[in-house]
């Protein structure tokens, strides 16, 4: 199983991004700090062909700096990926955009020829925000759930400075169902889109993996939670998710958690490392391959059964034709 969202409107997203590629000088791809490899949206980077970009891993405050380092270090010697931990509400970091993008479209930013930047990404990352803060004013709708920004803006930062704001995108196919579940986790995936019972047991199972200590904080727990329908069970208790004759309400739990989750009221996370994904796209590659192992199997047993009824129906048709003598 894996979530997938890729609506009428994000196509229509997709569609001018694409038309107003041309006109852009660098894309500033807005990242998620707490997922570095699943924010990080293919079909961005097939849209901005050879466009510089640059890379926000926006909601560091979220993000657990340890495992954050792990994706900087793993990176550190890449050409194509250069990422920098960002919150848009640390105002120093909002600061350094203006350099950082001038380093990268050095040919321009005069008032005749102003840098002009694309801020992008997938849903709900942060990028109207960092309009805002780019702006030091409220120029965009922001919202904590996915699908807020519906149109492009572009407005002037300084004389020599533009920027757009894009809607979030996802894209048609997410083919690591791992890193789907993450997407939701975090938020980047509309509520309607998911199963939220499913998505909170993702999110559970990862967090009894990796920060088991986090959630016997949080939730006053007596022992080590193991199993995830246990301690989505016990959540739903402890936080009044509860229907008529005291049954627990998985749903209203799985709602209590997943808000705990995307809050960051559990603690700081990071969702990923290196390796992990490493291992998740051999994972991927291997269901690939066996598919089209067994697609070529089944091809190959199609065919003497096809030439079969090929034989049969000209044996009828010749069965049929008045013999002449
Ligand atoms: N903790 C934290 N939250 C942030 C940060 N930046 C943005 N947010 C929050 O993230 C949520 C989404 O922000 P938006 O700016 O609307 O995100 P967006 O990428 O424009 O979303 P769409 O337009 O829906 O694609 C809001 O609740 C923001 O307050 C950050 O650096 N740290
Ligand atoms: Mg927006």
């Amino acid at each position: 199983m894996s979530v997938q969202w890729f609506p009428g409107h994000m196509n229509k997203a997709r569609r001018e991004i694409e038309k107003v590629m041309p006109q852009v000088d660098v894309v500033i791809e807005v990242l998620d700090a707490r997922i570095p490899d699943a924010s990080q949206n293919p079909m961005l980077t097939t849209l901005r062909g050879d466009v510089p970009v640059l890379r926000l891993l926006n909601k560091k405050d979220l993000a657990d700096k340890k495992r954050l380092a792990l994706w900087l270090d793993h990176w550190k010697d890449s050409d194509s990926i250069v990422a920098h931990p960002f919150s848009t509400q640390d105002k120093s970091d909002v600061t350094k955009i203006n350099q950082w993008v001038r380093q990268m479209v050095p040919h321009r930013g005069t008032a005749e020829k102003p840098i002009r930047a694309m801020i992008a990404g997938i849903p709900n990352v942060g990028k109207s925000s960092l309009m805002n803060a780019l702006l030091g004013k409220r120029v965009a709708k922001v919202g904590n759930e996915p699908a807020v920004t519906k149109a492009q803006q572009k407005l002037k930062v300084t004389n020599g400075f533009q920027v757009l704001d894009t809607p979030g995108i996802l894209w048609p196919k997410i083919e690591n169902p791992d890193a789907s579940y993450r997407l939701a986790v975090t938020g980047a995936v509309r509520d309607t889109a998911i199963d939220y019972e499913e998505v909170a047991l993702a999110g559970l199972v990862f967090f009894i993996n990796d920060y088991n200590d986090e959630l016997v904080k949080r939730y006053k727990l007596k022992t080590a939670p193991k199993d995830p329908d246990d301690t989505l069970n016990i959540i739903g208790s402890k936080r009044g998710a509860l229907r008529s004759g005291g049954v627990i309400d998985v749903h209203k739990a799985a709602e209590v958690f997943l808000s705990d989750v995307r809050s960051g009221a559990i603690g700081p996370y990071v969702m990923e490392t290196p390796d992990m994904v490493e291992q998740e796209w051999q994972k991927v590659e291997e269901v690939k391959a066996k598919k089209e192992a067994e697609r070529q199997a089944r091809l190959a047993a199609a065919v003497p059964q096809r030439q079969q009824e090929q034989n049969k129906a000209h044996r009828d048709k010749r069965s049929d034709e008045p013999k002449t003598e």
